[in-house]
């Protein structure tokens, strides 16, 4: 039995909260967003925000699993982020390498596999090691999956996918009327996670309630929570008040059959 105490917005009221077990988002993807808000509040430079959004990262991730969370999805870094000035992005490209570091054998232990996706033969050398290597070391994990965007936009990740299929006609393996939504999703960054591709809930934190270019296809029946925490001060119980209010939604796609979970 999954609760939690819960300060109801309206009355000020705590009360407690319960989860149904066995209506937990299967796949949750989350914009980690207000990392730089929540440094700039502190008076402390962005790059801190990222340093305090890094271990938030896994808090939730290890809450996420004991929860039964089965694909974890986090936009760590879009291909609009090389925009931000040099020393930023230079600092979060050192993340992955610092996360490596100090959190695989908890990954480990908590039987956490990690995944990447996004542009990443574009990254650095050394934050593609750190990321080849945290992949390697939890091959064998076989709980929840800690899927990383990393480099990642989602109207690139649909070129692509075209440009493979475009090639495939053009190489005459492929008819084009055989171009359906099954093809499509097989070419693209999630297509390795089978019936988990598609995120069941999205959560974007601080505030902001865009998408950002983030998984345009496989979202099309996400529920969306928005939460105003920055995301250095997300945790455990925010992550239970989006499921929780994930749970209060009736979900149903657009035919007329209630979805699953
Ligand atoms: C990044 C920390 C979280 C807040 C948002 C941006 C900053 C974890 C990773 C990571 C990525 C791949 C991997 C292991 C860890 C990461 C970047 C930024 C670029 F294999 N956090 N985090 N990567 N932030």
């Amino acid at each position: 039995m999954f609760s939690f105490l819960n300060k109801n917005q309206s009355t000020g009221e705590v009360e407690e909260l319960h989860l149904d077990e066995a209506n937990i988002p299967a796949h949750v993807a989350i914009i980690m967003d207000g990392n730089g808000r929540w440094a700039q509040q502190r008076h402390l430079p962005r790059i801190a925000g990222h340093k305090q959004g890094m271990d938030t990262v896994k808090t939730v991730a290890t809450a996420a699993s004991h929860l039964g969370v089965k694909v974890l999805t986090l936009y760590a870094f879009s291909t609009e982020n090389w925009k931000r000035p040099t020393a930023e992005v230079n600092y979060l490209m050192k993340l992955p390498v610092d996360f490596f570091g100090t959190f695989v054998p908890d990954l480990i232990k908590n039987n956490i596999r990690v995944k990447v996706m996004g542009y990443t033969d574009k990254l650095p050398a050394a934050t593609q090691k750190a990321v080849r290597d945290a992949i390697a070391d939890t091959a064998n994990c076989t709980g929840m999956v800690l899927n990383f965007a990393l480099n990642y936009g989602g109207r690139a990740e649909i070129v692509t996918a075209v440009q493979k299929l475009a090639e495939a006609v053009k190489a005459g393996k492929l008819d084009p009327a055989a171009i359906d939504e099954v093809a499509i999703d097989q070419q693209l960054m999630t297509a390795d996670l089978a019936e988990l591709r598609d995120p069941d809930l999205l959560i974007r934190t601080s505030g902001e309630e865009r998408l950002s270019n983030f998984m345009l296809w496989q979202v099309a029946y996400s529920e969306f929570v928005f939460t105003q925490q920055h995301w250095p001060d997300f945790d455990q119980t925010a992550l239970e008040q989006a499921i929780y209010e994930y749970q209060q939604r009736h979900r149903r796609f657009g035919g007329l059959t209630p979805a699953k979970g």
